[in-house]
Formats: C-alpha cells, sequence, structure tokens
C-alpha cells in the first residue's frame, strides 16, 4: 500500500492504482470519456486531468500512477477550466443534433456536459458532414459523432481479438474505421456490436427498424407477431430506470400486446426445439463417428467468426440454424398452416439482444419455401424500449400477462440460453434423461454456469463420460479453435456465445455508462434474473414442453427427421 493525499485527503492505495483508480475508490467520480476499466486507458480525451503537486503541467489520471506521498487536487479552477476547454474542443468535432439522436438520454457525452456545467458552447459545430457507413444490415458507423475516445477500437483489438477498428487517416481528418476506408459490410466485422456497447455517443449503432415495425403494425392486411429472445426479459426493464438484472418477463409480453401485435409468442419455444434437434445430432455423432467436438450454431457473431477466421473447423458446427431462425420457419409453416394464413401476410418480428440477429435473418439461407424470409425484422432490446416509450406506455406499472398459447410455451432450460453455459446446461437436462431413460431430478449443471472465459467439465450421463467446453467471447473461441487445429480438443461438445457472457451482454442490450459498469457486473445480475425464471417454471427440460412433444407428433415427426432437417437446419459458407 502507499499513502497519498486527495483534496486534502490521506488514504491509503494498492501501489499498482492510478490516481483515477484511488480516487473514485473514496468517492471522488473524476470524468472519463475513452476511459474503460480494464479495456482502455490511453487519457485520450483529456477529461480526467488533475494537478499533481511538483508536477507542472496537469497530468490524465487514468494513466498518472500512485507514489508514496503524492499530492493531488483534483477539484481546483485551473483543473474545471481545462476539462471543460477539452469538452468544448470535443464539441466543436461533434455533430450536435441531440434532439433527434439513438443516444438522447443515454449518451455520456450528454451526462458530461450536464455534470460539468456547461452551459454554452464556444465553437461552431463543422458545417461539412462526413459520410455515414450504413450499408450493413447490422451497425451503422456515423464519423461526425466520433469523439475518437478509442473504446470501440480497444474492445474489438483487445477483448474480442477481431481487430476491424482502427484510427485511420490524421490530423483533422482523424477517423475510427475498419481498414482502407472500408464499409462495415465489406469488412469480417462478426456485428456482436461490443462497439455499440461501449461507444459513449452514437458514433456506432444499430441500424433500426421501429419504422417498418410500426408500419408492419398498422397494416391491417398482415397478421402481425412477435417473439422475444430469452435475455431480453433480464433486461428491458433497465431503459425504464429498473435496477440491472430486473427480471421484466411478464410486463414484456403485457406491453408487446399493448403495442398491437397479433400475437406475442417467445423465441424461448424455438431454444426448447433447438435443444431436440441439436441433443439428436449430438447423439447421432457420437453414436456414428461423426465430427467431434460438436460446437452450438445459436449465436450468428460466432457463426460468422469461425466463417471469416476458422472455415475450415465448420464440419463442428451444428447444422442446427439459430432458435431465431427456427421460430421464424415454424411460424411460416406450422403455424401459417394451422390457422390458414398465407405466409406472405404474415410479418415476424423477433426481438433480439444482438445485432448480429438483424444480418442473421437476411441471410438468402433464411428465405423459406414461402419466398420471404423466415424472420422478416428484427428489433434490439433497445428499439423495443424506443417503441414502449413512443406508443407512452408506462411500462413500470404495467401487470404481468402470459405470451400466446403454443408458440409462447417454454421451459426453464430455454430461458437459460440467454447466458454462457445455458445452452450447454440445457442441452444436458435433455440429453441425460433421454440416454438414461429416466427423469432425472438433479438437473442444475453448475459447472457450466459462472464467467469464467473458458469451462470445461466431464458430465456424467449413463455410462458415459460426456466432455464438455463454453467459451464466450470471441478471444475465447479463438483458443478453442486452435486447440481443435492442434487436435488437442478431446471435447464431444461446445457452447459457444459470441460476447462476453453470452446474450444477456449483446450488442443490442440496454446501454450501461461506463462508471456502472466498473461497480456492477451486468453479466452476472442479468444472468441471475435468467437463472430465478428457470427456477420459476413448472418445466425445466426442453423435452418436457407439451407444446413441443405436441409439434413433433402433429408435424415434424421425429427430431432430425425428414420435415425437421428441411425446416430447422441450414449449412455454412466455407
Ligand atoms: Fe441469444 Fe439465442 S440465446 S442466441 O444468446 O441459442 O441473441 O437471448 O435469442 O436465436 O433462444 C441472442 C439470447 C437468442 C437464438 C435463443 C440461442
Ligand atoms: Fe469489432 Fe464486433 Fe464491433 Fe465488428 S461489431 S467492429 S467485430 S466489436
Amino acid at each position: 500500500m502507499v499513502n497519498i493525499t486527495i483534496d486534502g485527503r490521506q488514504v491509503a492505495v494498492p501501489e499498482n492504482y492510478t490516481v483515477l483508480d484511488a480516487s473514485r475508490e473514496i468517492g471522488i467520480n473524476i470524468p472519463t470519456l475513452c476511459y474503460l476499466k480494464d479495456i482502455n486507458k490511453t487519457g485520450a480525451c483529456r477529461m480526467c486531468l488533475v494537478e499533481v503537486e511538483g508536477v507542472k503541467n496537469l497530468q490524465t489520471s487514468c494513466v498518472f500512477p500512485v507514489r508514496e506521498g503524492l499530492v493531488v487536487k483534483t477539484n481546483t479552477k485551473r483543473v474545471r477550466d481545462a476539462r471543460r476547454g477539452n469538452l468544448q474542443l470535443i464539441l466543436s468535432n461533434h455533430h450536435r443534433d441531440c434532439l433527434s439522436c439513438f443516444r438522447n438520454g443515454t449518451c455520456e457525452l450528454q451526462t458530461i456536459c450536464d455534470d460539468m456545467g456547461l452551459t454554452e458552447l464556444e465553437f461552431e459545430p463543422p458545417k461539412e458532414l462526413k459520410p455515414v457507413d450504413m450499408l450493413s444490415d447490422s451497425i451503422v458507423r456515423d464519423p461526425n459523432k466520433c469523439i475518437l475516445c478509442g473504446r470501440c477500437v480497444a474492445v474489438c483489438n483487445d477483448v474480442q481479438e477481431i481487430g476491424i477498428l482502427a484510427f485511420t487517416n490524421r490530423g483533422v481528418e482523424t477517423e475510427v474505421a475498419p481498414a482502407f476506408g472500408k464499409s462495415m459490410a465489406d469488412s469480417p466485422c462478426i456485428y456482436c456490436g461490443q462497439c455499440i456497447n461501449v461507444c459513449p455517443v452514437a458514433a456506432l449503432r444499430e441500424k433500426t427498424e421501429m419504422d417498418k415495425a410500426w408500419e408492419a403494425i398498422e397494416d391491417e392486411s398482415k397478421h402481425v407477431v412477435v417473439a422475444t429472445a430469452p435475455a431480453v426479459r433480464a433486461a428491458l426493464g433497465e431503459v425504464f430506470g429498473n435496477p440491472i438484472g430486473t427480471r421484466t418477463t411478464g410486463k414484456m409480453f403485457t406491453a408487446l400486446k399493448m403495442l398491437g401485435f397479433d400475437k406475442v409468442f417467445d423465441v424461448n419455444f424455438a431454444a426448447d426445439l433447438t435443444i431436440m434437434e441439436e441433443g439428436t445430432e449430438l447423439l447421432g455423432r457420437i453414436k456414428n463417428g461423426g465430427t467431434l467436438p460438436m460446437i452450438t450454431s445459436c449465436s450468428p457473431g460466432w457463426v460468422r467468426y469461425i466463417e471469416y477466421q476458422y472455415p475450415e473447423l465448420l464440419d463442428h458446427v451444428s447444422s442446427c440454424k439459430s432458435p431465431q431462425q427456427m421460430m421464424g420457419a415454424m411460424l411460416k409453416s406450422h403455424y401459417a398452416e394451422m390457422n390458414n394464413i398465407d405466409p406472405k401476410d404474415m410479418v415476424v418480428v423477433s426481438i433480439m439482444p444482438c445485432v448480429s440477429k438483424k444480418t442473421e435473418a437476411a441471410k438468402e439461407e433464411m428465405i423459406g419455401s414461402h419466398g420471404t424470409r423466415d424472420i422478416d425484422i428484427v428489433l434490439t432490446t433497445r428499439e423495443l424500449g424506443k417503441m414502449i416509450k413512443e406508443a407512452r406506455i408506462e411500462f413500470n406499472d404495467l401487470p404481468d400477462s402470459n405470451p400466446d398459447e403454443y408458440y409462447g410455451d417454454y421451459t426453464g432450460a430455454a430461458v437459460i440460453f440467454g447466458t454462457t453455459g445455458g445452452v450447454m446446461e440445457a442441452a444436458i437436462r435433455t440429453v441425460a434423461d433421454i440416454v438414461t431413460g429416466k427423469d432425472l431430478e438433479d438437473i442444475e449443471y453448475t459447472a457450466v454456469r459462472g464467467l469464467e472465459g473458458i469451462k470445461e467439465a466431464t458430465v456424467k450421463i449413463g455410462d458415459m463420460d460426456v466432455k464438455v467446453a463454453i467459451a464466450h467471447g470471441t478471444a475465447n473461441a479463438g483458443k478453442l479453435m486452435e486447440l481443435i487445429k492442434e487436435g488437442k480438443a478431446d471435447y464431444h461438445f461446445i457452447e459457444i456465445m459470441g460476447c462476453s457472457g453470452g446474450c444477456v451482454t449483446g450488442g443490442g442490450q440496454p446501454h450501461v455508462d461506463s462508471r456502472t459498469k466498473e461497480k456492477i457486473d451486468i453479466r452476472a445480475e442479468r444472468a441471475k434474473a435468467l437463472y430465478t425464471e428457470d427456477k420459476l417454471r413448472d418445466k425445466r427440460k426442453s423435452h418436457q414442453n407439451p407444446s413441443i412433444q405436441k409439434l413433433y407428433k402433429e408435424y415434424l415427426g421425429e427430431p432430425n427427421g425428414h420435415k425437421a432437417h428441411e425446416l430447422l437446419h441450414t449449412h455454412y459458407k466455407k
């Protein structure tokens, strides 16, 4: 420990602290824009300036190390003026259309302006706007909003280890963009959206589809159905001021009905269906000497990653479509037939914690025999939050309700898909019952839970020792891929999610500011919400979902059978 003095207060702090760490620990929240704990520490935004006794110039506290006897002042006129001056410079190069900005209300730049009492702007904003990259189905990059903080560059390079974004050009022309001025759509970006989640402003954001959704709801000739992904319920409440990890499942269904959707379903239904198909595929591969380890295919960011980075390993990936796409395929076939609706007159909307799902839904393989997309519109949790606000629905006051029957039925196994380890646990619950022929009671497989980057476990199923691994975030996925290449991955089954923590922290979830993320592990809090819902469900194993059993009996036949293959499986581009 070392002893230092901050604003006249003496404190003892660990030697590896910076002045910022030490200050925040004693309740002084020095402003920052570029800083991201453990991820981005560059001092680039120069908002965190402080006075250090004996040092002439002001210092950036996020990179200034503590040392014995250090004396720091964080709140002098000189410090405040310098911080404000730097903020004015940032604003002079920022397209300040706050009122119509996607981040209005969640923008960290707005918050800092307010915190610093800014009431006048010194400089005119830029006269000419640079082109906005809107070519991908998932992500919009707007250089006019970018404040060059570098958070996105750090998360893409150092956390995800993909390296799409970099500082390009020089001086006033500097931009954060893919190399050689390419569009995001022409780069190997996987659309995990982790860059969106750390962007303090709206320089990176999702390609919105709210207008399309409103239009469909208004169109009386269309039958418009909606289905929500597992992780949405664990975060939607945050849009309405609820604490991180508040579970709002029942209110979410009520709000969707109030928005005017004809039917409100749950992608969890299709998560149960995925377990039937994927579990059967796994047992088949084990029995018939198929390619092992088999890897899950539900996270589209992960699927793009393997398609770009390890195409030679694609045979390992399950041929199952993701639950989102299984849902769309079933709704536009079985559901449409059952209700005498022409699939062309349907609009299927999914609500996702993810922006990669927008690109997944647009793939040509995801167009059904009816000639339209199986999933027509993908909205992020954030977009749904905005639609609920626009409809002036008082979300927090809503009563709970249930989704509509059949395609709204789901088990606890499906809910936990939204957190890392959840798909694996759901699969083991079902595979273990199938192999042993029993209804096993011990169904909480804690070895596959938690936030360790790569988890491994050996699960005893009947006479079989099934070896599994789970990775979340593409840097960890890459490590497992290297092991497979070296022939050192003797697993049967691997679950991979493209984002750290799994879908609960997907690129479409409500924004959480960087300071809150220092205090709370939002991955763990949101995961808790899902594990709670799992416990509350009547049925907690996918194969026990009565509507899934009915679906196989009435329509699909056997898991992995002919009809199931036609509707629920896909192929990948090498
Ligand atoms: Fe997920 Fe999914 S669990 S990818 O994380 O498998 O996005 O929530 O919807 O499709 O069900 C995301 C979440 C899904 C899918 C499901 C899977
Ligand atoms: Fe990188 Fe993911 Fe952002 Fe693409 S979406 S630039 S891969 S962080």
